[in-house]
């Protein structure tokens, strides 16, 4: 499992980097890549434990997809065969058939060198990968799909907000969300010190820009906010700990704690985490840095359910749109991984 190291599965000597996504095809409304937009041809798969995969349950639940796309969820704990369907009866994914992600990886090129990632995106009708390009299928999801989106679908990337969306997850992506990753997978002092430091110099750089406004851009929620939340809300239960990213818990940061909150109870948002797929991945995956592969009880979780008065700061969370409504038989998170 490389989780982005490249070229050194046993996280020995090389600085961490993610690898860039080998399968960047794209599903779109004119299928200029081969691959149109079409309701029950492709299938997500994902993880609930990963960060990249999170962004999108979140928007495929904002966005009311969850009929046009299908979801297949892995193992939070891979094997050498990487991502797997164990959590399926006969451990086989019941629409693809197969037992491992790695088949549909195979199916699209053999011999493929690289890892197999989630998330990941599969031709039903062909078994094959479309795409694991974590960065872009979310984008696609929101301005590609919209024919498919529920009424009252949020705009995640409106148009005009565009430029300044994407400088914050340009900042986001680099000191937070790949920034943990660094301090956590850092082989050298200087290495870990530089990420660390970045993580939390971004943090408060957020909390200061959170402190009068609900959300990242504007007044309503975007895929800006997404991709800063399935950080935060893995912040406690694995980053402060097994990254060491522990200069001050989440729950420490009045702001970021509220604004976390706040996503969490936000329909769409909270109902996709699963803290017992997180902790577990995490801490039994990465044999490198946690030999022993003991799994912390802690921390409680109680208090993501607790009020976040952020509401008095206004805003409008889905715009002129409407909350997405339950979550769809057979896709809600058994109450162990929840708070
Ligand atoms: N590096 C991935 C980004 C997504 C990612 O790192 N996913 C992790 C889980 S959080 C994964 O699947 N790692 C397994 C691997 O890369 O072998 C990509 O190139 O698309």
């Amino acid at each position: 499992m490389s989780d982005g190291r490249e070229g050194n599965s046993a996280y020995g000597h090389k600085a961490f980097k993610r690898s860039r996504s080998h399968f960047a095809d794209r599903i779109t409304a004119d299928g200029r890549d081969g691959w149109p937009v079409e309701a029950g041809r492709y299938r997500l798969v994902v993880s609930r434990a990963c960060p990249w995969a999170s962004r999108a349950l979140v928007a495929r639940r904002l966005l009311g997809l969850e009929d046009a796309l299908s979801l297949a969820v892995a193992d939070p704990i891979q094997d050498d065969r990487s991502w797997r369907f164990t959590l399926d009866p006969d451990g086989r994914d019941p629409v693809l058939g197969i037992r491992f992600l790695s088949e549909a990886y195979d199916k699209r090129e053999t011999g493929y060198p690289g890892g197999v990632s989630v998330p990941a995106v599969v031709d039903v009708p062909s078994g094959k990968l479309v795409t694991n390009d974590f960065q872009q299928i979310t984008l696609d999801l929101a301005t590609e799909w919209t024919a498919l989106h529920r009424p009252g679908a949020p705009e995640l990337y409106p148009k005009e907000r565009r430029d300044e969306i994407d400088t914050v997850m340009a900042e986001v992506y680099q000191d937070v969300n790949n920034g943990v990753y660094r301090a956590g997978f850092a082989t050298d002092q200087r290495e870990y010190d530089e990420a660390c430091t970045g993580v939390f110099r971004r943090l408060e750089l957020l909390a200061d820009r959170l402190a009068g406004q609900r959300y990242l851009v504007g007044d309503t929620i975007t895929e800006a906010d997404i991709r800063l939340f399935t950080t935060l809300v893995r912040f406690d239960p694995v980053y402060h700990g097994h990254f060491k990213c522990n200069r001050w818990k989440l729950a420490e940061n009045p702001v970021l704690w509220a604004y976390a909150r706040d996503l969490f109870q936000t329909p769409g948002f909270g109902d996709t985490v699963d803290f017992d797929h997180i902790k577990r991945h995490y801490y039994e995956v990465h044999t490198g840095i946690n030999p022993t592969g003991i799994v912390p009880l802690g921390p409680d979780l109680s208090g993501w359910l607790t009020p976040h008065h952020r509401e008095e700061l206004g805003g409008r969370p889905f715009g002129d749109g409407t909350p997405p409504g339950p979550v769809r038989a057979g896709e809600e998170v058994p109450p162990r991984g929840r708070p």
